[in-house]
């Protein structure tokens, strides 16, 4: 495993401390962030997908275990590999190695990949020549992301709450915003309309669709709560437990008419949790053409 066969660009920590403070990290000298590609077309498949950073193996397993071997081939002894899970903002971080430049879809936009990589770096105590190329941002200021965004999460700069897969992920009471989710995990709608995005490249085997990054509600029913964590464990997603995963195939379903309310009455009396019952009460509501 060499350096060179892999997309990468080293920050001297100076550089970061410029923007960004860290506490009790004085042994670091130098950031060697990566990019990973990942898929950029979705298979035609029946149910509801992922969003396509989470269609293979799970990407915190997948670069965490390749940025240790890196460290190991590079004989680093003090060092940490990270990627998403990290103290330090990441984009930021790629941004100052070269990598790419923040595009207005909040992401960073490779030349090579366009946005959809994921970042991880590994730092370390050694001094290593820092990449002093700052690209010219590639973003075209076609404002399609801002305008397709279905929650218009993207307008005057991005607004985390109205995004839909920061939604995905919690248990908020903006119901109506729910009301536009088309993915069961995450969102890929300013991604997928980027012309920036239209790349064709290789990227890890490990990333390829497999189809437990597609769900049916009666197959998802059967797999149960209880069986969850060990099913879908080298999924980037099992961190969302069942019953969000649930909560957003019941939205899906009713975001596609396939929900009768006879349906949602027995879903709805499945668990206790009040964020649910309210939220299978917001589904009833739009069943029914009332409000809530
Ligand atoms: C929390 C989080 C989320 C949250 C909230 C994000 C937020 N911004 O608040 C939610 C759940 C919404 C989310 C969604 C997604 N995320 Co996310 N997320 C993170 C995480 C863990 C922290 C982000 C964060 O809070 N950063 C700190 C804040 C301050 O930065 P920010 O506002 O996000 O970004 C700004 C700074 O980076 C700054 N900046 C960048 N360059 C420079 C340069 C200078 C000089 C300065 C001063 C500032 C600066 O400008 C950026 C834009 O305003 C990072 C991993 C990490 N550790 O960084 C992944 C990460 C950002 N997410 C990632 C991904 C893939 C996604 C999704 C695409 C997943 C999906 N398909 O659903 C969406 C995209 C949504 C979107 N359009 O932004 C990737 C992004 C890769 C890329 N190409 O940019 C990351 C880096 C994870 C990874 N390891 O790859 N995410």
């Amino acid at each position: 495993m060499r350096l060179e066969d892999f997309d990468y660009g080293v920050v001297d920590i100076r550089d970061y401390l410029r923007h960004r403070t860290l506490r009790n990290k004085d042994w670091i000298k130098s950031i060697i962030v990566f990019v990973f590609p990942y898929a950029n077309d979705a298979p035609k498949a029946e149910g509801y997908l992922t969003a396509k950073y989470a269609y293979g193996r799970d990407y915190h397993i997948v670069i965490k275990n390749k940025l240790e071997e890196i460290a190991e081939t590079l004989g680093f002894e003090k060092y940490e590999a990270m990627t998403d899970i990290s103290y330090l903002d990441e984009k930021l971080c790629a941004v100052l190695a070269g990598l790419g430049r923040i595009g207005k879809n909040n992401l960073l936009l490779t030349p090579k990949y366009g946005s959809r990589v994921l970042i991880g770096e590994i730092v370390t105590s050694v001094v290593f020549p820092k990449t002093e190329s700052e690209l010219p941002n590639p973003c075209i200021d076609c404002f399609l992301c801002v305008k397709n965004c279905p929650t218009d999460a993207l307008r005057n700069g991005f607004n985390k709450k109205k995004c839909l897969s920061y939604l995905s992920q919690k248990t908020s009471a903006d119901y109506e915003l729910y009301d536009k989710m088309e993915l069961a995990v995450g969102c890929d709608v300013c991604q997928d309309v980027c012309p920036l995005n239209r790349k064709e490249y290789d990227y890890p085997e490990e990333f390829r669709f497999d189809p437990k990054s597609r769900f049916v509600l009666q197959d998802f029913l059967e797999i149960g709560e209880k069986n969850f964590r060990e099913h879908y464990q080298d999924k980037a997603f099992a961190f969302l437990g069942y019953r969000k995963i649930l909560r957003n195939l019941l939205v899906l379903e009713a975001n596609k008419g396939k929900l009768r309310p006879g349906e949602l009455e027995k879903y709805a009396g499945l668990y206790e949790d009040a964020w649910f019952k309210k939220h299978m009460g917001h589904l009833k509501g739009r069943l029914a053409g009332g409000k809530d």
